[in-house]
């Protein structure tokens, strides 16, 4: 009897690679606090969006023009289909800071696309090619696995869909992973060039997926999934979009994941939520750990190689994937 439940107890253990690749949710014990949502709220798995943050990592770091970078955008696209998306996959080539041109592509799922009524949820995809922030200058040229750092918020978004594939609320939820946020300019590079960072964004800004594209809000989920996690509200969040930032910080607080949700403002961050606030004109929110006591502004594992699954809890994940959950179907 002692052997056979160790025997279930390691293939439950082991699901999180092997079934990540079927479409089930897995279903693994963890002492993640199940708080309990509104009864028209689904239950967020973190377990699951764990699972998919994983998957993701284990392509190997998604840096534009390379093989593990298109298996995983295949990938991406695929799971949304799979979970009842209406998917849009927008390719271009866009210019790196280097001039080096790089095939890129905005991976887009749609729920109801007919709704006028919209709310637009967002991540960046591709990892960073440079581990420029690395105590160890040997590694500054090694690309990150990005575990938190482009993973973490695709993989909340994920379990989302998965849920919206199951039952979907009656607005429309639009889904967007943005390719090439993290090509910027690289600390050991001197020459100033603007607006390195985030050229899926700026070029979906520039040509949306659907002519004179609008959503009500949006939110983008940059590093949500590191232990320990603090978001802060973010300047220009405040500035465009204060609603709803009060919106998702008082509905994370009802949940009890306050801990997580910082009442207090926070400094400006260049990320994909100012070109869809400047170039769309939608107000937009970016949910991003920051530390406001380092000197860089983020968490110690920021560019660097640690940025891997080690730093992964899924009780960050939960507080971030519920939140989101509880605002989008109760609005
Ligand atoms: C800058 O480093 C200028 N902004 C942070 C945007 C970012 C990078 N988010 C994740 N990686
Ligand atoms: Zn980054």
């Amino acid at each position: 009897m002692v052997r056979l439940f160790y025997l279930l107890a390691a293939t439950t253990l082991l699901s999180c690679s092997n079934r990540s690749a079927s479409n089930t949710a897995v279903s693994t014990t963890t002492e993640v606090k199940q708080s309990i949502p509104t009864t028209t709220t689904p239950v967020f798995n973190a377990d699951s969006a764990y699972c998919f943050v994983e998957k993701q990592v284990q392509f190997g770091p998604r840096v534009p023009n390379t093989e593990a970078h298109r298996k995983c955008g295949d990938y991406l696209a695929e799971k949304l289909e799979h979970f009842g998306a209406k998917v849009h996959q927008q390719t271009m080539t866009v210019k790196a800071y280097d001039d080096t041109p790089l095939s890129a592509r905005n991976i887009i799922g749609s729920y109801h696309p007919e709704a006028p009524k919209r709310i637009l949820l967002f991540a960046h995809w591709d990892s960073r090619p440079y581990a420029d922030h690395d105590a160890n200058p040997t590694k500054h040229k090694t690309p990150i696995d990005g575990a938190d750092d482009g993973a973490s918020g695709v993989g909340v978004l994920l379990e989302i869909a998965r849920h919206l594939g199951e039952k979907a609320p009656e607005i429309g939820i639009d889904i967007i992973f943005f390719d090439a946020e993290d090509y910027g300019t690289p600390e050991f590079v001197q020459e100033y060039k603007p607006d390195t960072w985030c050229l899926g964004s700026q070029f979906w800004a520039k040509n949306p997926h659907v002519p004179n594209y609008n959503a009500d809000f949006g939110i983008l989920l940059d590093m949500v999934g590191s232990k320990g996690a603090t978001f802060y509200k973010e300047y220009t969040s405040m500035r465009y979009a204060a609603r709803y930032v009060d919106k998702v910080w008082d509905t994370a607080r009802n949940l009890e994941y306050g801990k997580f949700f910082i009442n207090a403002d926070g400094g400006a961050i260049t990320d994909d939520h100012q070109y869809v606030i400047a170039g769309r004109n939608i107000p937009c929110l970016d949910i991003i750990n920051t530390n406001p006591e380092a000197e860089h502004g983020f968490g110690s594992y920021w560019h660097t190689v640690n940025d891997n699954m080690q730093i992964i809890d899924r009780e960050t994940l939960k507080a971030v994937g519920q939140t989101i959950m509880e605002v989008i179907y109760n609005y």
